[in-house]
C-alpha cells in the first residue's frame, strides 16, 4: 500500500470571486478568505484550492491570466496572499494554486509582442495561421461557442483559441513556452505553496497540421474538436519533463483537470511509476446527462451508467494511480439540483450524493456551498448572467440559430456555470453575508433559509453531516485504502459498493430515487455496525434493507 498525505486528505475548493468580500466593492477577495480559515478548519478539510487568483482582465474569471507573477488587483495584493498562506499553514492546512498552463490572456505580454509582425521571437508561443483564400486554418469550434480562430488586425492571421477568444491558446510544442512555465511553477513552489490544479491540461499536445474536424452536419461550417486534441501525441513527453523539471523537486502534490479521458488512460497519466501526475479530475462521470449535442444537450441521468463509469475508474486505478472524487465544481451545475431533489428532500440527497463520493477510493474535492446545499439559480434575465460560456451559447441560440429566449433559458437553468457561482451564503442577512450590496453576481435569494449560521446551529444540518463523513475518513484508514467491488450492479436505482482491508469491510448503500427501496445484501457478515446515515438508524441487519428517498447508510463489518 503507497501511503501519502494528499490520498488521505479532503480538499476544499475556493472560487474566490464568490466566497468573502472583506472591502465591499461587491468581488470576493483574499482578505475574505482568510476572514474564514477557521470555518474551513472547524470543518476538518486539510487543503484549499484556490481558483487563479493571478492578474486577469477576467473575461473567463480569471482562467485568462494576464500576469502570473501578479496578485489580480480587485483580489488584493501579493502581502494578502502571502498572510492568507500563512494562514493557513498555522492552522496545519495546505494550499493549492490553480495553474493555467494552456492559455494565456489575449492581454499578456507574450501575446501582445506575438501579434507583432516581422522578425518575432513570441510569433512563435501561440499557434497562428491563414488559408490562401484569407479563411480560418481549419473549422474547429471553440468550447465556449463559434469558431476557435480570430482574425487579428495586427498580426493579419486568425490565433487559436479553444476557450474565449480572450485565450489564446500557448504552443507546448515550442520549449521556450514550456521552459517559461516551468519557471512560473517553480516561482509559486517557492512560495509555499503546496500543490497544483492544472487547467484543461490534457489539450496541451494539438495534433500535428492542426487537421479539419469531421463535420457533424453538412450545413455547419465548423465543427467539435475535442477529441482530436485530448491525450494528443506529445502529451505523456511533456508530463514526464514537467515532473523532472517541477514535480519532483518539491514536496508537492498534483491534480490534473482532464476531460475527455478514460480510466485507462487516467492510469497512464497517474501510475506513479511513469513520474508525471499524481492525481485527476475528470470529466466521464459528470457527462453522462450530455446528450450527442454536448454539454447543453441534456438527457436524464442515468445511474446504471455512473456506476459503471465510477467502477472503472475506482478499479482500474487500484493500487496504481489515484483519483480525485467530485460531484461539484465552479464548471458544474449544484449535483442537487441537477440529479437530487432541492425542494423536500435537499438535505437528504445532499449528504446522499457526500456519502456516496466520499467513501470511494480517491481526494474528495468539497466545492463551496457544497457543505451547505446550495442550489441552483434562475434568473429570468439574461442580463444577470455573468459567465462568458453562458453568454455566448444564449447569443449563438437566440441569434444565428433563432431560439426563443425561453427555450433557451431552460438549457440555461440546467447546465449554466453560473449556477454555482452565486455568492457563498454566510447568513441570513442582507446580503447574505457575502460582504457587499450590490455583488458582481446575484446571490440565490433562498439565502434567507440556506446558509452557514443556520447550518451551525441545526445538529442534523448538511455541515455537521460533511463535518462526520470528514471525521469518519480520518479514523478508517479502509476509506482511503481499501479496494473497491460494485454490488447490485444491475440495480436502476440503489448505488452500492463495498470495500476491503485487511479482515474489514465497509458497506455503502445510497438510494439515489425520491421512491423507497427494498435491498437485499448477501454479504456474510459476523458485526456490523453503522458509521453514519442521513436519516435515523433503524437496527435492521443488512440482508433486508428497506431504504427511504436518498437514504444513504455506511457499515463497517468483521
Ligand atoms: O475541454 C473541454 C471539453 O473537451 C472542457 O470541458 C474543459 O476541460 C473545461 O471547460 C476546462 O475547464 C477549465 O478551463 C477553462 C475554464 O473556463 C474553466 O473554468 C476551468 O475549470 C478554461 O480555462
Amino acid at each position: 500500500m503507497n501511503k501519502s498525505w494528499w490520498k488521505e486528505a479532503v480538499v476544499y475548493q475556493v472560487y474566490p470571486r464568490s466566497f468573502r468580500d472583506s472591502d465591499g466593492d461587491g468581488i470576493g477577495d483574499l482578505n475574505g478568505i482568510t476572514e474564514k480559515l477557521d470555518y474551513l478548519q472547524d470543518l476538518g478539510v486539510d487543503v484549499i484550492w484556490l481558483g487563479p487568483v493571478y492578474q486577469s482582465p477576467n473575461d473567463d474569471n480569471g482562467y485568462d491570466v494576464s500576469d502570473y507573477y501578479q496578485i489580480m488587483d480587485e483580489f488584493g495584493t501579493m502581502a494578502d496572499w502571502e498572510q492568507l498562506r500563512d494562514e493557513i499553514h498555522r492552522r496545519g492546512m495546505k494550499v493549492m494554486m490553480d495553474i493555467v498552463l494552456n492559455h494565456t490572456s489575449d492581454e499578456h505580454e507574450w501575446f501582445k509582442a506575438s501579434r507583432q509582425k516581422g522578425d518575432n521571437p513570441y510569433r512563435d508561443y501561440y499557434y497562428w495561421g491563414i488559408n490562401d483564400d484569407g479563411r480560418e486554418p481549419n473549422n474547429w469550434e471553440s468550447f465556449f461557442g463559434g469558431p476557435a480562430w480570430e482574425y487579428d488586425d495586427v498580426a493579419e492571421a486568425y490565433y487559436l483559441h479553444l476557450f474565449s477568444k480572450k485565450q489564446p491558446d500557448l504552443n507546448w510544442g515550442n520549449p521556450r513556452v514550456r521552459q517559461s512555465m516551468y519557471g512560473m511553477m517553480r516561482f509559486w513552489l517557492d512560495k509555499g505553496v503546496d500543490g497544483f490544479r492544472l487547467d484543461a491540461v490534457n489539450l496541451l499536445s494539438k495534433p500535428e497540421g492542426l487537421p479539419d474536424a469531421e463535420s457533424m452536419s453538412p450545413d455547419k461550417q465548423i465543427a467539435p474538436c475535442g477529441h482530436l486534441i485530448v491525450n494528443g501525441k506529445e502529451i505523456h513527453p511533456i508530463f514526464q519533463e514537467m515532473n523532472r523539471e517541477v514535480f519532483s523537486r518539491y514536496p508537492m502534490f498534483t491534480v490534473a483537470e482532464m476531460a475527455g479521458v478514460s480510466a485507462e488512460e487516467g492510469l497512464l497519466y497517474t501510475d506513479s511509476s511513469r513520474k508525471e501526475l499524481d492525481s485527476l479530475i475528470v470529466f466521464e462521470h459528470m457527462d453522462v446527462d450530455n446528450g450527442p449535442g454536448g454539454r447543453w444537450d441534456t438527457i436524464p441521468f442515468h445511474l446504471p451508467s455512473f456506476k459503471r463509469i465510477m467502477s472503472s475508474w475506482q478499479t482500474t486505478l487500484h493500487g496504481k494511480g489515484w483519483s480525485g472524487l467530485y460531484l461539484n465544481n465552479h464548471d458544474q451545475p449544484r449535483v442537487l439540483s441537477r440529479w437530487g431533489n432541492d425542494t423536500e428532500y435537499r438535505t437528504e440527497s445532499a449528504k446522499m450524493f457526500a456519502t456516496c463520493i466520499q467513501m470511494m477510493q480517491g481526494t474528495p474535492y468539497i466545492y463551496q456551498g457544497e457543505e451547505i446545499g446550495m442550489t441552483n439559480i434562475r434568473f429570468d434575465r439574461i442580463e444577470d448572467y455573468r459567465d462568458v460560456e453562458t453568454l455566448n451559447f444564449y447569443r449563438i441560440e437566440t441569434g444565428e440559430k433563432c431560439r426563443s429566449h425561453d427555450e433557451v433559458m431552460k438549457d440555461i437553468y440546467l447546465k449554466s456555470r453560473d449556477n454555482a457561482r452565486t455568492p457563498m451564503q454566510w447568513d441570513d442577512s442582507a446580503g447574505a453575508g457575502f460582504g457587499s450590496e450590490t455583488p458582481w453576481i446575484n446571490v440565490n435569494p433562498n439565502y434567507t433559509q440556506i446558509n452557514v449560521k443556520q447550518a451551525l446551529s441545526d445538529p442534523n444540518s448538511i455541515l455537521h453531516y460533511y463535518r462526520e463523513l470528514i471525521r469518519l475518513r480520518k479514523r478508517h484508514e479502509i476509506i482511503v485504502y481499501g479496494d473497491y467491488t460494485l454490488l447490485l450492479d444491475d440495480h436502476p436505482d440503489v448505488f452500492a459498493y463495498k470495500r476491503t482491508l485487511e479482515d474489514q469491510v465497509l458497506l455503502v448503500i445510497t438510494n439515489f430515487s425520491g421512491r423507497g427501496q427494498t435491498v437485499r445484501l448477501e454479504e456474510p457478515v459476523l458485526t456490523q455496525e453503522q458509521l453514519i446515515s442521513n436519516y435515523p438508524d433503524t437496527g435492521e441487519s443488512i440482508s433486508e434493507l428497506q431504504l427511504r428517498p436518498f437514504e444513504a447508510r455506511v457499515y463497517l463489518c468483521q
